[in-house]
């Protein structure tokens, strides 16, 4: 480093108006591999993670199976851009719930939903920075081929347009509100569907709801229109139909900032977890308060695809470059790297705008990784 800054300043003097400029070296030069079990690593996972579901509006909250692989890109002054390839898990809680990813129970294997992540993530420990950049993630569902070798009568994903989905629907919201003292709830939408074969067809189904002008006295007669309001709790309904009766059962949580008797979240975004290197005494005095990366907008979307067609190939070298679970993670195609304007995060005016690279190539992964997984059954690792 310390012959790199003088060019580096020489290159900044140079073009002090270019928006970004060269790095002196080859790519992979910056890259340090980094093991993918060592406990700052999994921290940064762990934040960025958190991060990515409060970032999001759909679906459910993702968990870190296992750190896929990592790379550091150590920036001049104190920050590091972390390039992560996380596995992850779908869990049980609606993002729209705002739990923390370890509060949240991971579904059973026939229900699972996995995936990868590509995630760029900034950090800056002195000034108490951790910021979100940009991250993509693919998801799909547990190949239900083979989870019927394992489990024949496990239920099995439903299409959200099915007329019995919707029905389920209905009867359990319907049981639900007339159990309730006083407000009234409307749906907002199917979010998971599932049917299996009991004494006759049961659907099994997740969806949203929001309050209803209506009160319970109304009822049925109500004609207010639904009010345009967000999203307040996630129900758990099933309908099983059986020749001579009906079964009907429903069960809603409520989501936190719905809720305010139960424990509040903390508003701060970022706040590391345990294992983050403590910052020094004397730097906390003089930092700025945490500043929260949700103030910027992460760029980033989940992408759902089918299951994965589990017909091995014929030729397993003739499909070898077919991404199974493609994401596509990229600030910059420039080599070279493209400075981020990051000025916003610090609250004084000698801020580190990091240099971002384009993601780096899945060949050369670090020797360490992946990491150990939560769950290790294949059926839940992408290939
Ligand atoms: C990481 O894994 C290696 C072996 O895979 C092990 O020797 C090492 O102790 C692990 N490190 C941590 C921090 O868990
Ligand atoms: C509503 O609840 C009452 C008693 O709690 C019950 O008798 C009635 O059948 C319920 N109605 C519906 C539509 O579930
Ligand atoms: C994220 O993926 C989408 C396609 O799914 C792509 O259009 C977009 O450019 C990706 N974002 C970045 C920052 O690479
Ligand atoms: C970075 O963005 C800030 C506004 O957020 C702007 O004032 C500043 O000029 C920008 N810096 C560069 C080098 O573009
Ligand atoms: C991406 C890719 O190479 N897909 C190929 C996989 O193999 C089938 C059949 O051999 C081809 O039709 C695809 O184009």
């Amino acid at each position: 480093m310390g012959l790199l800054l003088p060019l580096v300043l020489c290159t900044l003097a140079a073009c002090c108006t270019a928006r970004s400029f060269p790095l002196l070296t080859n790519r992979p030069l910056y890259f340090l591999p980094r093991a993918c079990n060592d406990s700052d690593v999994l921290a940064t996972a762990d934040s960025a993670l958190q991060d990515i579901n409060k970032d999001r509006k759909d679906g459910y909250v993702l968990s870190l199976n296992r750190v896929r692989d990592v790379r550091e890109h150590r920036q001049g002054g104190p920050g590091s851009v972390f390039y992560l390839t996380l596995d992850v898990l779908e869990t049980d809680c609606h993002v729209l719930s705002r739990k923390a990813w370890r509060d949240c129970k991971v579904r059973l294997l026939h229900e699972s939903v996995y995936g990868e992540c590509k995630v760029i993530f900034y950090i800056n420990y002195p000034k108490r920075v951790l910021y979100l950049p940009a991250y993509n993630c693919t998801l799909r569902p547990v190949a239900r081929r083979k989870i019927g070798f394992m489990c024949p009568d496990c239920p099995s994903p439903t299409d959200l347009s099915n007329p019995r989905v919707l029905k389920a629907v209905h009867e359990s919201l319907a049981k639900f509100n007339n159990e309730s003292t006083s407000k009234q709830y409307s749906f907002v939408k199917v979010t998971r569907a599932s049917s299996q074969w009991v004494v006759g067809p049961a659907n099994f189904v997740e969806y949203l709801i929001k309050e209803s002008p209506c009160t319970k006295s109304q009822a049925s007669s109500c004609a207010l229109q639904p009010l345009d309001s967000e999203p307040v709790g996630l129900c758990q309904g099933s309908l099983t139909e059986s020749a001579l009766k009906k079964y009907v059962s429903v069960t809603c949580v409520f989501f936190e900032s719905q809720a305010p008797t139960t424990r509040g979240e903390t508003s701060t975004a970022s706040q590391g977890p345990e294992n983050f290197p403590k910052v020094e005494k004397a730097q906390e005095k003089n930092a700025e308060p945490t500043l929260s990366p949700s103030r910027a907008v992460p760029r980033g979307s989940v992408q759902y695809l089918p299951e994965l067609d589990d017909e091995e190939p014929e030729d397993p070298q003739a499909n070898g470059t077919a991404e199974a679970f493609p994401v596509q993670l990229d600030l910059t195609t420039n080599p070279q790297g493209e400075t981020l304007n990051v000025s916003f995060l610090f609250l004084d005016p000698m801020s580190e705008n990091p240099v971002v690279l384009p993601f780096p190539k899945k060949e050369h992964h670090s020797a360490a990784c992946p990491g150990p997984a939560q769950q290790a059954n294949p059926l839940v690792l992408p290939p």
